[in-house]
């Protein structure tokens, strides 16, 4: 048996002050920092657009953050400009112990598709290689926090379910959006009714 830790997208604009700044979300690198050494490996993924990115409200004229739009055939939730490479908001939060990361996997890097999982975009078009990195370290189960609970964590998680790894969030280590009231606990249902454990830290041995 032989374990990961995920960290997905904690990174400054996710961060209060950020551009698409979640709640507490800085909370998450805490609890992502006590749990590493409990780890064979800690995987992070970053949020790594570039500055025309399609998910970007400015990118079109007279829609605004929170709408929503046909991209390419899929419904497109439009977000403020926020991770674009090399800009300080796509950094990791200074508080996280980066120095611990085996490998980091970015997404969102084709302008015309998001990417809100770790392992795929959102079509389910193009692997971003960490689904395949975990199955040839022989990886079986999955630990994932970070940011955002009802975004990128959630399709993390399902997409990790269903490569067949045993997959676990962590719940005290995330935190949501909310863009609507309830999607974070939303999330969970979901990710708890397709077969993920739900665990807090205290519980990771
Ligand atoms: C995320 C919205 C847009 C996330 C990324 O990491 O949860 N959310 N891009
Ligand atoms: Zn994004």
């Amino acid at each position: 048996m032989s374990r990961a830790l995920i960290c997905v997208d904690i990174q400054n604009d996710f961060c209060p002050g950020g551009a698409l700044e979640v709640a507490e979300g800085l909370e998450t690198a805490t609890v992502a920092n006590a749990l590493m050494e409990r780890f064979d490996r800690v995987i992070a993924t970053q949020d790594w657009h570039p500055a025309n990115h399609k998910s970007f409200a400015a990118m079109h004229p007279w829609r605004y953050p929170g709408d929503v739009i046909d991209l390419n055939g899929l419904q497109q939730i439009l977000w403020p400009i926020h991770c674009v490479q090399g800009s300080f908001g796509a950094e990791f939060v200074r508080e996280l112990r980066t120095d611990q990361f085996e490998k980091v996997f970015v997404k969102g890097t084709d302008p015309e598709i998001d990417s809100y999982s770790g392992f795929f975009d959102n079509g389910h078009k193009k692997a971003t290689g960490l689904g395949d990195y975990l199955k040839e370290k022989g990886v079986d189960e999955v630990y994932i926090c970070g940011l955002a609970l009802d975004v990128c964590v959630k399709f993390t998680v399902l997409d990790a379910l269903q490569l067949g790894f045993k997959t676990y969030l962590v719940a005290d280590g995330t935190r949501a959006v909310n863009l609507n009231e309830g999607d974070g606990e939303r999330a969970i249902e979901e990710m708890k009714e397709k077969g993920a454990l739900i665990v807090n830290s205290d519980e990771v041995k």
